[in-house]
């Protein structure tokens, strides 16, 4: 009995660490409204980590210290019902969903915000099958690949990134990793979203709604730089035909 004991907290001990490793796996996550969304996330962690230690461990004791022991075969009391603590167990859980919910509301307002406030960059986006349309409507610039390794969006860092995405087919996902942020590409149906990334870089995007044959080669690359090199990019495309990314199709 002590051993199997031992090996139960033992295993919940391993649980624990597994849970703690897994909310350490967060992607290097660059842009200001994707920190907030990781803000968010260690905070529903920490709090999900003591509410599993508080439950874990009093069953945990509970098994231990009433377990039954050899010779003794009588009942332990029988309760049925007891307000305070049914007030209580219901009371906390519902004060831990208003919080989460309020914070999960201001971190929303922060997307919306965003979305709102005057954008530095334009950039209409269009998913297809199998491949990624960038266009920038007020520079004249369009960008457009399909299969891998897909074509590369630039954004200058530190600036409001405007984007209005839609599908032309059926329904694709708008996802990088390292924004903390996906966003359904919808036929017939616009939406928009805004993002700022404070890390100039190369950072990989992927198709995240299975779409067909070719869903796993629909890769895009956003790469963030300077106004500078942002803007000389930009003029090197200008009023070019929008070149198709070389490589496999599907
Ligand atoms: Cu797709």
């Amino acid at each position: 009995m002590r051993g199997h004991a031992r090996r139960t907290v033992g295993r919940l001990a391993a649980l624990l660490l597994v849970a703690a490793a897994v909310a350490g796996c967060l992607p290097h996550v660059v842009t200001a409204e994707g920190q907030r969304t990781a803000q968010l996330y260690g905070v529903l962690v920490a709090i999900a980590a003591v509410v599993a230690v508080i439950v874990l461990g009093l069953t945990v004791f509970a098994v231990i210290r009433y377990r039954r022991r050899p010779g003794d075969d009588s009942l332990p009391e029988q309760v049925h019902g007891n307000v305070r603590y049914e007030v209580v167990w219901t009371g906390i859980p519902i004060l831990t969903i208003v919080v989460l919910l309020v914070m999960t509301v201001l971190v929303v307002n922060v997307f919306n915000d965003a979305v709102k406030a005057s954008a530095a960059v334009d950039i209409r986006v269009t998913a297809f099958r199998w491949g990624w349309r960038f266009e920038y409507p007020s520079e004249g610039v369009t960008v457009e690949g399909i299969g891998t390794p897909g074509p590369e969006v630039w954004v200058p860092v530190g600036e409001n990134v405007h984007v209005t995405l839609t599908g032309s087919d059926v329904i694709h996902s708008f996802f990088v990793p390292q924004f903390l942020f996906k966003r359904d590409a919808i036929p017939g149906h616009e939406t928009e979203f805004a993002f700022t990334v404070e890390e100039p870089g190369s950072y990989r995007g992927q198709c995240a709604e299975f779409c067909g044959i070719g869903h796993s080669r629909m890769p895009f690359t956003v790469v963030a730089a300077s106004r500078t090199e942002y803007e000389a990019w930009l003029d090197a495309r200008r009023g070019a035909p929008s070149p198709l990314a070389t490589g496999a199709t599907p």
